[in-house]
């Protein structure tokens, strides 16, 4: 068992200071037991916490590190802006450079906002989409999470999931009102919901492939009723792609699936880990935001200097070498052994992979929504965390989260991986 005193004694402190002791609550192991390592620095594939313990990094801060920590192309290009001011309020080259990126990368986003977190560009883009069409209700789906936005603080997965938080305390009644929740992964849900409200639905906006319940892919059919149903009923369909953005394929799910939303969220990845997020799609819509139209929304930092260096610096290493690649190639193989390594133990396991996110599921049959995540054995996902916590592979602690991967995982980190998984199935 790993001793980790000097967390033991931050998290007293932390715990003191902050609620539960963290600035995310899903960072707080609560969903886990045990209490939380703190992280004293990132390199390549690997932290370290405060206790000097490595552990081979498959959280990779929930998604945002594809190239892996400190990746010497964004600390170059992050030490370069610094040195040139931090934040200007004013429009900069750097935007232009990284809004032509993105544009060039999602076939749905032919003009792009940046915003500080999902939770902005979410939000944002429900307002939008509320505007463009004049109506109000908007569907979600149980288990995805789209930040925490009081209008989708509703069956939300992520932390909410996590911590099984009946939503929020503080989310009134009027601001969900407009919020339908369907279950994932089910078409026949959404053709009686836009027959029963044909006129009155704004938007859908779905994970299309589900990363706050777990990685769980769209069934055959279900992206493409998304579509079908929003363009037959003059609503708009939003992918919030803040995870599967870069993580799913380069051009995120709507190039994998080939299905084309209205509008885009992104994240994590396009920021190269600093806080950078967006959302954007048809030219006719984003323009109605202002200051071209009336639709406001707006930032302090949006757009920030240091941020937009980090992710055209990631997105450059992204566009000239294999990293992509390497990182699905690598993630590939860490769900085949821990798939072997379940075998081996006699345990149900079922891993979900699409790409560079993946979740290892402790129950007999794929899991397709979230009543399937329910019915999974989330004591035996513990001791499967711990044990590979301890034996120096930190996965994200949450069943209903997704493990990442990084171009800079490599054959070292994924023996340390097996070899941990063989500590598990010795303890069983
Ligand atoms: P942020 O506001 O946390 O930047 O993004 C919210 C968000 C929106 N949409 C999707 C699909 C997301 O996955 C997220 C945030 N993801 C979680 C991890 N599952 C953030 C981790 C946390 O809350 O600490």
């Amino acid at each position: 068992m790993t001793t980790t005193p000097r967390s033991q004694a931050l998290f007293l402190e932390a715990q003191r200071l902050m609620p539960g002791g963290v600035n995310s609550p899903v960072r707080a192991f609560a969903g886990v037991e045990g209490s939380p390592r703190f992280i004293a620095r990132g390199d390549g594939p690997y932290l370290e916490d405060v206790d000097g313990h490595r552990y081979v990094d498959l959280q990779l801060s929930f998604g945002p590190l594809l190239l892996g920590h400190a990746h010497p192309a964004v600390v170059t290009a992050v030490s370069e802006a610094v040195r040139r001011g931090t934040t200007f309020g004013a429009p900069t080259e750097l935007e232009v450079q990284l809004a032509a990126k993105v544009v060039a990368t999602f076939p749905a986003v032919d003009m792009v906002r940046f915003v500080n977190s999902g939770t902005e560009a979410a939000m944002s883009a429900i307002r939008l989409a509320r505007a463009a069409t004049g109506r109000s209700a908007i569907v979600k789906f149980q288990g995805c999470y789209h930040g925490h936005a009081d209008h989708l603080l509703a069956a939300a997965g992520s932390g909410v999931a996590t911590l099984s938080l009946p939503d929020s305390p503080g989310v009134t009644e009027g601001s969900i009102r407009d919020t339908v929740v369907l279950p994932y992964n089910d078409p026949s849900e959404i053709e009686a919901c836009f027959r029963r409200r044909p006129e009155e639905i704004a938007a859908v906006i779905v994970e299309p492939v589900a990363g706050n319940m777990g990685v769980i892919p769209p069934n055959p059919g279900f992206l493409e009723a998304l579509r079908s149903q929003t363009s037959d009923n003059g609503a708009l369909l939003i992918f919030d792609e803040v995870m599967t953005g870069w993580r799913v394929h380069p051009q995120g799910a709507q190039e994998l699936y080939g299905v084309v939303p209205d509008l885009v969220c992104l994240g994590k990845v396009l920021g190269g880990g600093l806080p950078a997020a967006a959302y954007g799609g048809r030219r006719d819509l984003m323009e109605q935001i202002a200051p071209s139209g009336p639709v406001y929304q707006a930032g302090t930092l949006s757009g920030n200097p240091l941020a937009m260096a980090a992710g055209l610096a990631t997105l450059e290493v992204l566009e000239t070498t294999e990293a992509w690649a390497d990182a699905d190639e690598w993630a590939a193989r860490a769900a085949e052994s821990i798939s072997r390594a379940a075998e081996r133990a006699g345990i149900p396991v079922v891993v979900q992979r699409v790409g560079t996110m993946l979740t290892p599921f402790f129950g007999e049959s794929p899991v397709t929504d979230f009543q399937g995540v329910l019915a999974t054995d989330r004591a035996a996902f513990n001791r499967f965390f711990h044990t590979l916590l301890d034996a120096g592979v930190y996965l994200p602690p949450s069943p209903f989260e997704a493990a990442f991967t990084s171009s800079a995982h490599g054959p070292k980190e994924l023996a340390i991986l097996q070899e941990a998984l063989d500590q598990w199935v010795k303890a069983l």
